[in-house]
């Protein structure tokens, strides 16, 4: 049986750059011969996915409790894909997971933490998570915000608050105020570690 590939999920706030380097890693990888795809939370091609979008776009509204099942449900809906990629050997890159599904969710008020986190159990955990972290006048330096729901200064702040308080020791924080290729190499440099110590390992899944 082929060995697992490594399950890395990139979080962070917005303009850290997180998808284009999810990109990058993706590419070198596959031209390192290390099979290699790309996923991206939420995944706006599934049913489920639509109403996200819908959302996310503010054509229509749904109660905070409501929209946080449905990106888990998002997620539970992908699940058995992503298994069956890490179980035939190949890695995933993962642009948001879980994480931003707390973090967004419980950025808004009367939202609990924990409540947030209990539609998660049993999902795959990931081996590593990449917190691409970015100072606001860093941020701010690479423009403005968009139109989409959650685009606005204080919402990201708290956003990226929640983000720190779920740091655990898998949790690689790093600095994205750097070129694109020095960012680049530092990320090449933790995916080799992951990669090695994550083989022959069985998968793990979040537990409460
Ligand atoms: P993108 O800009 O990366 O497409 O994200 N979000 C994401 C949530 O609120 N809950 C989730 O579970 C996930 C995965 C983060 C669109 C927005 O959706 C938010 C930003």
């Amino acid at each position: 049986m082929a060995q697992r590939g490594a399950f890395i999920v990139f979080e962070g706030c917005d303009r850290a750059g997180k998808t284009t380097q999810c990109k990058k890693l993706v590419d070198a990888l596959n031209r390192k011969n290390v099979p290699t795809e790309f996923m991206n939370f939420p995944d706006r091609s599934t049913a489920i996915g639509q109403i996200i979008n819908d959302y996310l776009q503010k054509k229509i509204h749904l109660p905070d409790k409501a929209v946080h099942l449905l990106f888990s449900a998002n997620r539970w809906e992908l699940e058995p894909k992503l298994r069956e990629k890490l179980e035939s050997g190949i890695s995933l890159v993962v642009d948001r997971y879980s994480y931003s599904g707390v973090a967004f969710s419980a950025a808004k008020k009367g939202m609990d933490l924990q409540w947030c986190w209990n539609p998660e159990i049993g999902l795959l955990e990931p081996d590593a998570v990449f917190l691409l972290n970015l100072s606001e006048e860093a941020a701010a330096m690479r423009g403005g915000f968009g139109q989409e729901r959650y685009e606005n200064l204080d919402f990201q702040k708290q956003v990226k608050e929640n983000f720190m308080a779920m740091k655990s020791s898998s949790w690689k924080l790093i600095d994205a105020d750097k070129s694109l290729e020095d960012l680049h190499l530092e990320i090449m440099e933790l995916f080799n570690k992951v990669y090695t110590t994550s083989h022959g390992t069985p998968f793990k899944r979040f537990a409460s």
